[in-house]
């Protein structure tokens, strides 16, 4: 037999399943196409990314021995499209089977399966790159009412050994969120992020993601994504030495000057294979042991990777296709058209999407409290929301991005997710940033003219999913305060916010430069 191994834009690893036990005449395709770059409109770091990182791969793939077939957006005879590259090429070449790897996104997998009675036939591989499969999800999701983070979690732990002591957690706690919430109010000293050096390879794969993408959000003026193994390390003890033993402590802060404050900007690398979520949860696990950084840090740091980032897996592969479509509390507005250009003048909405805009990145507090609340509050419809998120960040990929859009910030899956929507006011904003002395809004007010919107908003949603959550236990201390307030105050707040909801331009498509 003589397979064609296709590797995905995604799946830049040695140790991909797809990669094992190669027959001596096999061919690995990496195909760049069209099809992948504009279903969403991404942001041009991340196609920039996307083609610098595979041609980078191609080509120590080459030099381990592989023979590989590389398809590049100039071929003339290119596919554009994935699924027909890979059976073009596997005729080219003779071969008599594709082998493939679960992509990360289900749109991939479902056209993959439905190829399987092709005249030449899929081999679909699990993704052992994580810590679990879906099938470990789903087992262990299986039988249980509730599906919370922290019961996997602490089952992750257990079964890694990551910051056991025996069968107990070192420091005596699974989970040191408590000490994770300080804000930042004076100016710190961020560290300086290591500056990746363009050869050949990257300024070629730029050039082209510019010449046929141009017209899609950022510039690459400032490109500095890690495209090789070797700079993704580079990343990787950046962080470890200058930024994890503040992670924890600032977590949840935001600042209206520093994009990156102290996270670790390595989601884009984990996501694309250069780096394994194994060594990065190591290499912070060993600072703990040398005694450098404190647990909070490193318990904080290893929960979103061996926690979450595994968690929002097993849930999207466990719940596709229909978890896509869900959207328990109807809304149906289109996006604010300023999530495309960052033209409002809400102080933190502009930061965070001028931040986006800027560098393919917003750290999660943005995501979730800033864009993703204020989303919620005026009742954006999920699948614009996801298009949103999916476009433009350098480490968004489906599987990851979708349970923290519809289940996390929506609350669209009925609370599979989340026990309760991650609602907040301005109130919540000025605590956690300073950002609000910069604004014309005040946060202090609910009405007239100077009001942060806000604060009316989050009124407004509570009075308008009333019926869905009002008997949620975690919502009724608010619910009781929405109910204890009188009705012209009520009113005003109401009126207050319609008017702004009815004032706010929408886009129905991707804002104006974009053509899909
Ligand atoms: P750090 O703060 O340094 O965290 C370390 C690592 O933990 C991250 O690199 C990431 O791998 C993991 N992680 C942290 N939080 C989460 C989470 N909630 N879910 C899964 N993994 C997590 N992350 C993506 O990788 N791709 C996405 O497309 C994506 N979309 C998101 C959309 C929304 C609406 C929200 C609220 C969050 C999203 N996240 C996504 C999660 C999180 O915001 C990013 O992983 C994080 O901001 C990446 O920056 P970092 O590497 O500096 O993270
Ligand atoms: C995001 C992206 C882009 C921009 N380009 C390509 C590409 O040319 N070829 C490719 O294989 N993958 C690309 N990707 C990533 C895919 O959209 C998709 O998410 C993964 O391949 C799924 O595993
Ligand atoms: Fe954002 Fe409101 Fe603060 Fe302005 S006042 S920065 S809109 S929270």
């Amino acid at each position: 037999s003589k397979p064609l191994l296709l590797v995905l834009g995604d799946q830049l690893s040695f140790s991909l399943t797809t990669l094992q036990d190669a027959p001596a005449n096999a061919v690995v395709a990496l195909c760049e196409v069209t099809e992948e770059a504009r279903y969403v409109p991404h942001h041009i770091h991340k196609i920039g990314l996307f083609l610098a990182a595979m041609r980078h791969f191609a080509q120590a793939l080459r030099e381990k021995g592989f023979q590989v077939h590389y398809s590049a957006l100039d071929d003339a005879d290119n596919c554009h499209s994935l699924i027909e590259e890979a059976e073009r090429i596997a005729q080219q070449y003779g071969c008599d089977e594709i082998r493939v790897a679960r992509p990360g996104e289900w749109r991939l997998w479902e056209k993959m399966q439905q190829r399987e009675n092709a005249t030449i036939p899929w081999r679909l591989l699990e993704d052992e790159r994580f810590f679990t499969t879906p099938d470990d999800f789903s087992q262990w999701a299986s039988g249980r009412k509730q599906l919370r983070l922290e019961y996997f979690y602490r089952e992750q732990r257990k079964r890694t050994g990551y910051l056991m002591e025996g069968d107990e957690p070192v420091g005596g706690k699974w989970n040191f969120d408590h000490d994770n919430r300080q804000p930042i109010k004076a100016a710190l000293d961020f560290p300086e992020l290591p500056q990746h050096r363009q050869d050949a390879i990257t300024q070629e794969a730029l050039n082209d993601a510019k010449r046929h993408f141009g017209d899609h959000m950022g510039s690459l003026d400032n490109f500095n994504l890690p495209v090789t193994r070797r700079q993704a390390l580079v990343d990787l003890h950046h962080f470890i030495d200058h930024g994890l033993a503040d992670f924890g402590r600032y977590q949840d802060a935001i600042s209206d000057s520093a994009p990156y404050l102290y996270h670790s900007r390595l989601s884009a690398a984990m996501n694309i294979g250069l780096l394994s979520p194994h060594e990065v949860c190591e290499a912070a696990e060993q600072r703990y042991y040398d005694g450098d950084v404190p647990i909070n840090a490193v318990e904080g740091f290893i929960r979103q990777i061996l926690g979450w980032r595994e968690y929002v897996r097993g849930l999207y592969w466990t719940q596709m296709p229909s978890y896509k479509s869900a959207n328990q509390l109807g809304f149906e507005r289109d996006l604010p058209a300023f999530y495309w250009d960052a033209d409002t003048d809400m102080r933190c909405l502009q930061r965070a999407i001028q931040m986006t805009i800027d560098n393919s990145y917003a750290h999660h507090i943005q995501r979730l409290m800033v864009t993703g609340n204020f989303a919620l509050l005026c009742g954006v419809k999920p699948e614009a929301l996801c298009d949103w998120y999916l476009a433009v960040y350098a480490d968004a990929s489906e599987w990851v991005e979708l349970p923290n859009t519809l289940g996390m910030v929506l609350h669209a899956d009925g609370g599979l997710m989340g026990s309760k929507p991650y609602c907040a006011s301005g109130k919540y904003i000025d605590k956690m940033s300073d950002h609000c002395q910069h604004c014309r809004y005040s946060p202090k007010q609910v009405t007239g003219p100077k009001a942060c919107p806000f604060n009316s908003l989050y009124w407004h949603f509570l009075e308008t999913n009333a019926e869905r959550l009002s008997k949620n236990p975690r919502m009724k201390l608010i619910y009781g305060s929405l109910n204890r307030m009188a009705d012209e105050k009520r009113e005003a707040i109401r009126q207050q916010a319609e008017h702004f909801l009815d004032q706010l331009e929408t886009s129905p498509d991707y804002g104006q430069p974009y053509h899909t």
